[in-house]
């Protein structure tokens, strides 16, 4: 254990070993990640973090929502990361959801047609991400089970409709997540610690630009918020923005691509491992198979910055694009 890890690390990883849901877990560890400090020598601490982040990930997605009134609702993350959709009745999730996966999902001009959170998979260059539609946050029936969904999702998307004053749903919507104790961070690392508290990526996607008052809507909302998320201008209607809001998504969810080779053949590019950013050459080992991280010898790597079919060890960082070879 590196001696000089600040003694916020040791708080969290109090709350880490007292945590008694894997929910509760994967915050502490995800706060303990983001403090440890990033060199050569914590490569190995981060890598068993993520693995144990993975672990109670995995946990909570299995285990059945115990304790909640009526009804409640877990989506197996399924894909390179999950996405939840935030946001007032009306701003048009549902519409997003049903255009960009083959869910089948119910789009109405009123108010509160979605009921139950429903999955759908959005196709993004090479990878498959998950979209979840959810009912408006305001849904009163929802709110037992809507703040479980909004904490094991990876990213948060909040949607507003430009057609309406923007600060003013992002207000509402900032209210009902606090009452919820989830924060929006950006892109930057979650380096704050507040305990019980979740702090989730989120970017906001500005709906509806189609329509004739969006623009002056669209640069309020840019200028409150642009300094703290990321902020994307769509028209779901009429298809506009969308291949620039895949991609912000895409570079939320802190992953990499890397692809594995048999020695003598070429690497497939259509099926990449997909690893949290930092993973090691054994993490990708484990991810393929256990057999593999077991006896592991080394692996060669092609990539930029790299030489061709380098030899490198177990504890390796990888980057995104790489190409692994791995000896056994
Ligand atoms: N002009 C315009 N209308 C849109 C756009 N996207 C969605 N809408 C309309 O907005 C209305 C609401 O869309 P939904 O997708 O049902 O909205 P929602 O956010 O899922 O609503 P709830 O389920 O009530 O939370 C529908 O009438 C859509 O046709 C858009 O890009 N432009
Ligand atoms: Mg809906």
């Amino acid at each position: 254990m590196p001696a000089n890890l600040p003694p916020q690390y040791h708080e969290a990883e109090k709350i880490y070993r007292s945590a008694k849901t894997p929910e509760e877990k994967v915050e502490a560890l995800e706060a303990m990640l983001a403090i440890m400090p990033k060199h050569k020598g914590t490569d190995h601490l981060r890598a068993e973090l993520r693995r144990r982040i993975a672990k109670h990930q995995e946990e909570a997605q299995r285990r059945p929502s115990a304790g909640k009134k009526g009804s409640s609702y877990n989506i197996r993350r399924e894909g390179a990361g999950q996405i939840a959709l935030v946001g007032l009745p009306n701003a048009g999730k549902s519409q997003l959801v049903s255009t960009l996966t083959e869910a089948a999902i119910e789009v109405a001009d009123y108010p509160f047609t979605t009921k139950v959170p429903t999955p759908g998979m959005m196709e993004f260059e090479n990878i498959k991400i998950q979209l979840v539609d959810m009912p408006p946050l305001t849904d009163r029936e929802a709110k037992p089970w809507l703040s479980h969904l909004l904490r094991n999702a990876d990213v948060l998307l909040v949607m507003i409709d430009l057609g309406e004053d923007p600060l003013m749903q992002m207000g509402a919507i900032l209210s009902e997540l606090n009452g919820m104790k989830v924060k929006l961070v950006g892109l930057e690392a979650k380096d704050e610690l507040l305990i019980g508290v979740a702090l989730k990526k989120a970017l906001i996607a500005g709906n509806k630009n189609d329509l004739s008052n969006a623009v002056e809507n669209y640069r309020r909302l840019e200028s409150s918020y642009g300094d703290r998320l990321p902020v994307v201008s769509i028209s779901v209607q009429k298809g506009m923005g969308l291949e620039g809001m895949k991609r912000t998504i895409y570079n939320m969810l802190d992953i990499i691509r890397v692809y594995t080779k048999s020695p003598g053949a070429k690497a497939d590019l259509s099926e990449p491992v997909i690893l949290k950013t930092g993973s090691t050459v054994e993490d990708a080992a484990g991810s393929v198979h256990k057999d593999f991280l077991r006896n592991l010898k080394y692996a060669q790597i092609w990539g930029s910055g790299k030489f061709d079919g380098q030899r490198v060890s177990r504890g390796y960082v990888l980057e995104d694009g790489d190409v692994i070879e791995f000896h056994i």
